[in-house]
Formats: structure tokens, C-alpha cells, sequence
């Protein structure tokens, strides 16, 4: 793994609470506490996520929803809404994959991206990363935090530094600066009770831990974890960006000349991205099993629709041909202008799977 990588991770801003601020914009201002109701009646069940008015109050994540209540009975309480949560999530990792082809989803909300190739230094990352930030606000209405740095351990920590609305880059003379105050917790790996037995040796921060031997470590934690924990640390982390299964796609989309919902022109378009999908899928020898019609409205709500195929398919006429029925049904539901619209294939077989099956 080359040591001059630039990732950069992207986190949502209390996601579920700004989607519904989003699809409710009588919402904003007011403090919103998202809800998983557990079924058994009243107010039993935990608050998933709240905006930043609510965290005033001292509402967070993991609390039961009657405490949150008690809290703020002013607030806006809510049920959890996955499905436009989901959909949200799919327009962010468009605009994402827009960006860069080494995106890896990490949760419904954030993702790694690998921009080596896509910038020349730090301070293009920097520029890159607005960007990003910049098309998600347009394209999806949402604000978002962004790390940047050599790899996807800073990366995490960096996005989660100033948030909301956020973007932090630690460039790699400046890691061990950055680590060192923080709380040996902040490293994603270090759970509650290493964390805890950490602290019972007095070691409390990142710095502290670094200054360990590794066979101090190892003799505490086992030979692997103690390795890790000695990298980490040091803000060393080698490990790639990678598709997570399943999840990987190859997609384009494309802004209208105009706004218009000339079903040609729409035709045109679709026809034309397909033919650069389908380029795409052939340099790499992948068959594809779904295929998807992306549009965004003039209002910049993303919609999608897709198709299983009953068997895997390589060639550009089914990707057009799907692509262009999905589109038409599309205009017949929703008649209005569209604004920007894409193609999208997944659901990958071929060269690179048998290759991940070689590995084993
Ligand atoms: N989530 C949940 N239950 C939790 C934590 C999170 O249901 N205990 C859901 C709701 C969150 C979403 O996952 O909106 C993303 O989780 P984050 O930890 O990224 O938190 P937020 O996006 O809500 O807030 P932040 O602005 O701090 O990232
Ligand atoms: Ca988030
Ligand atoms: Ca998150």
C-alpha cells in the first residue's frame, strides 16, 4: 500500500434528523429527536438521533425516548422513516461516486473515498473536498463533515473533529500533532473496554499510548491487537479502500442542457451515459444482474428506479433498453421537469469475483 495516499471520509450532520428537516422545512430551528418506538406501547423505546437543537437540551442517541421527554416536551418527536433515510443515503454515495470510482460505504451515512489519483497534494485535497461538500449541499440538501488524510483511520477521526458543516485535513507531517491529545477511544478499533484497560495502566490519550512499548501492548492485549494498537497509535493504517459486496456500482449522471421533461431529450441522454457505462463494464469484464434510472427534479429530490434482470447481462442494448423503460415509466408517474439523470448498473458477477474467490 503506497504511504502518499489522500482519503477522505464523509459523515452526515444528525442525518436522520436533517432528512426530516429536509422533507419538512417547518422543521428547522425547532429542536427534532428521531424515535424508535419498541413496539410495547407509550413512550417505550430509544431516541436514534436528534438535530443540534435537541443536543442542547441534552437529548442524544441511546436514550429512552420517555427521559428525552422529560428533557424537552417542547421538541419535535418522530418516528424513524428508513426508507427516505435510505434514499437520502443513495443520492449522498451518488454525488460521492461522481467524485471518485474507490468508494467505500462504511454506514448509512458516511463513506471513505480514495482521491489520490484526483489530487496533486494536501491543499487540492483541500479544494476537492469543498467541492464535495459544496455538491452534496446543492445536490442533496444536506450538510456534511469531511476529513482528510493519508488514510481512513485519520480520515474518520478528521471528519468528526469539527462537526457540523466541518472539513478537516491532517496532512501526514501533521498526524502525530493531531493524534496526540486526542482520547485513545476516538481510534475506531478501540472499543469501551480496551479503552477502560488502557486507562486502568493510566494511559488516557493517544500520545500517552504511543509512548507504550509494543510488547508492552502485546503482553496487555495479544500479539495482533497489540501490533494494531502500536500502529494506530502513530496514525499508521494501511488498510485499502474497498467496495464493501455488494454495494459496489458504476453509475454516470449528467446535468440537462435545460431543464425539461422532453421525453426525447431525456431518451438521448440516457442512451448516451449507458454507452459510457457500458465502457466501463467491459474495461473490467463485469456482468451486471440490476439496472437503474436516476433522476434529480428541478426541487433537487433524487429519485430511482431500478430492475433485477432474471439472469446476468454484459451488453450496452440491455443496459439501454432497461434504462429507457425505467425512464419512461418514470415520466409517466412523475411528469415534471428533470433536472439532471443517470444510469447505474450493480449487482456485478465475472473477472473480479472469481478473482476475490482466488484470494482465499
Ligand atoms: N443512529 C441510530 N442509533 C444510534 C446512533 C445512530 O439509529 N445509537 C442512526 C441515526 C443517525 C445515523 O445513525 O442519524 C448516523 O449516526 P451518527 O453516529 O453519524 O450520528 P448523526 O449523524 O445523527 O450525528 P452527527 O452529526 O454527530 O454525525
Ligand atoms: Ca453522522
Ligand atoms: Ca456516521
Amino acid at each position: 500500500m503506497p504511504d502518499n495516499r489522500i482519503i477522505l471520509h464523509v459523515d452526515m450532520d444528525y442525518f436522520f434528523a436533517q432528512c426530516e428537516e429536509r422533507e419538512r422545512t417547518e422543521l428547522k430551528g425547532k429542536p427534532v429527536v428521531i424515535c424508535v418506538y419498541s413496539g410495547r406501547g407509550g413512550d417505550s423505546g430509544a431516541v436514534s438521533a436528534s438535530n443540534y437543537e435537541a443536543r442542547k437540551f441534552g437529548i442524544r442517541a441511546g436514550i429512552p425516548i420517555s427521559r428525552a421527554k422529560k428533557m424537552n416536551p417542547d421538541a419535535v418527536f418522530l418516528p424513524v422513516n428508513m426508507e427516505l433515510y435510505r434514499s437520502i443515503s443513495d443520492e449522498m454515495m451518488e454525488i460521492l461516486r461522481g467524485f471518485s470510482d474507490m468508494v467505500e460505504q462504511e454506514s448509512i451515512d458516511e463513506a471513505f473515498c480514495d482521491i489520490t489519483g484526483k489530487a496533486a497534494d494536501f491543499d487540492e485535497a483541500k479544494k476537492l473536498a469543498a467541492k464535495v461538500k459544496d455538491a452534496i449541499r446543492q445536490n442533496v440538501g444536506l450538510t456534511c463533515s469531511v476529513g482528510v488524510a493519508p488514510n481512513k483511520l485519520v480520515a474518520k477521526i478528521a471528519s468528526d473533529f469539527q462537526k457540523p458543516d466541518g472539513l478537516t485535513v491532517v496532512k501526514p507531517k501533521e498526524v502525530r500533532q493531531f493524534l496526540e491529545p486526542l482520547k485513545v477511544t476516538d481510534l475506531i478499533g478501540v472499543g469501551k473496554k480496551t479503552g477502560e484497560r488502557l486507562n486502568e495502566l493510566g494511559i488516557n490519550t493517544i500520545g500517552d499510548m504511543s509512548k507504550l512499548s509494543i510488547e508492552e501492548l502485546i503482553h496487555e492485549f495479544g500479539h495482533a491487537k497489540g501490533v494494531w494498537l502500536k500502529q494506530a497509535s502513530k496514525g499508521i493504517d494501511d488498510s485499502p479502500v474497498q467496495e464493501r459486496e455488494g454495494t459496489e456500482q458504476i453509475g454516470r449522471i449528467t446535468t440537462l442542457k435545460e431543464d425539461t421533461k422532453d421525453l426525447k431529450v431525456i431518451l438521448d441522454t440516457i442512451n448516451r451515459l449507458s454507452g459510457e457505462v457500458f465502457r466501463k463494464l467491459e474495461e473490467r469484464k463485469l456482468s451486471f444482474k440490476s439496472v437503474t434510472f436516476i433522476s434529480i427534479s428541478t426541487e433537487f429530490k433524487t429519485h430511482t428506479k431500478s430492475r433485477t434482470l432474471g439472469a446476468p447481462a454484459k451488453d450496452a442494448s440491455t443496459i439501454r433498453r432497461v434504462a429507457n423503460e425505467l425512464a419512461k415509466d418514470f415520466l409517466a408517474e412523475h411528469p415534471a421537469p428533470l433536472r439532471r439523470v443517470g444510469v447505474r448498473v450493480a449487482n456485478f458477477s465475472g473477472e473480479k469475483s472469481q478473482m476475490t474467490l482466488g484470494e482465499f
